[in-house]
């Protein structure tokens, strides 16, 4: 069978505030639209966050996540994957609850816990819409974004087991591959494994080719043949580092939530506009994407009728 690219789009995140792009989709109503979009594109999996309509802050809250996931599941049939890293804001608890009331066929799941520094982009303007965004940033030299084993183990029970929802393995630098290995020897975690390769978030490994192609190493000697990978380079490197996961075998993911552009100095109009580049490469290279069903099958998903939405 030849290999079909399975396009992931995160469609807004909690890492970029709404000063920085108006595109941004921060209500429910908008957040429907663009996923919609994205899934019509191309995306196979859509990969989501709330926030709070009026402020664009990033939310927990279960009500808000249900405002736009009935909509995108009644238009598409895109596999719906629901975010547990949450925002900065939020603890454990809090970033669970949505997923843990939707039971999604996918859910992400951090694998390590680390420092994620977005202040550097405080230095890209002075003018902000909203009082929250700067203090945001600005807190982020002291978050401790918190995964610890006890949170995984604590996340791989309430949705995984209870609700038969599976995983986008968020692994941020070479040794969170090493605590996914852990589980998976425990029995705890079970393929065919999703990881996602983030590389480029300050705090975690650099946005370099070299270090995709070690990452990919290590997980070859952990994981064999039962995982597959998707890479997420932020902000410029968004595009580069998906082709060269393309090249190297793996999947991709585009999305506002880790960035805001289509070209230097172009804002994304939308979502979908990523999705449509970056189909426009893979069919440039000779690859074809994956239907949300050709995902569900090559992930072991348990279906778009079993979720609570
Ligand atoms: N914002 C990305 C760098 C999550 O939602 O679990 C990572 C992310 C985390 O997508
Ligand atoms: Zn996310």
């Amino acid at each position: 069978m030849t290999r079909k690219v399975i396009i992931t789009c995160a469609i807004t995140g909690s890492v970029h505030t709404p000063s920085m792009s108006p595109h941004l989709p921060i209500t429910p109503d908008e957040i429907a639209r663009q996923a919609i979009d994205a899934a019509n594109a191309g995306a196979s999996i859509l990969h989501l966050h709330a926030r709070d309509p009026k402020t664009g802050f990033p939310a927990p809250d279960p009500d808000l996540f249900m405002e736009f996931l009935s909509r995108i599941n009644d238009a598409t049939d895109a596999v719906i994957n629901i975010s547990t890293g949450g925002g900065m804001n939020m603890n454990v608890r809090d970033r669970i609850r949505a997923a843990a009331n939707a039971a999604p066929e996918m859910a992400s799941l951090n694998m390590g816990t680390m420092n994620f520094g977005l202040f550097p982009a405080l230095a890209s303007r002075s003018e902000w819409k909203h009082g929250w965004e700067p203090e945001f940033l600005e807190s982020s030299r002291d978050f401790v974004f918190k995964n610890t084993f006890s949170d995984i183990e604590t996340i791989l029970a309430d949705l995984g087991d209870a609700n038969g929802t599976r995983f986008e393995f968020e692994c941020y630098d070479v040794g969170h591959l090493y605590t996914l290995s852990h589980f998976v020897e425990r029995g705890l975690i079970k393929g065919p494994l999703f990881i996602q390769f983030v590389l480029g978030v300050l705090g975690g490994i650099g946005a370099d080719p070299d270090n995709l192609r070690h990452l990919k190493l290590t997980a070859d000697k952990l994981f064999g043949d039962q995982y597959q990978f998707s890479v997420l380079g932020a902000g410029r490197h968004q595009m580069p580092l998906a082709t060269l996961s393309a090249e190297l075998g793996g999947n991709v993911r585009v999305g506002l939530e880790d960035n805001l552009y289509l070209a230097k100095g172009e804002l994304a109009p939308d979502n979908a506009s990523q999705v449509r580049k970056i189909r426009e490469i893979l069919d440039g290279m000779g690859l074809e994407i994956a239907t949300p069903d050709e995902a569900r099958v090559a992930l072991g998903l348990k279906g778009a009728d079993k979720v609570a939405f």
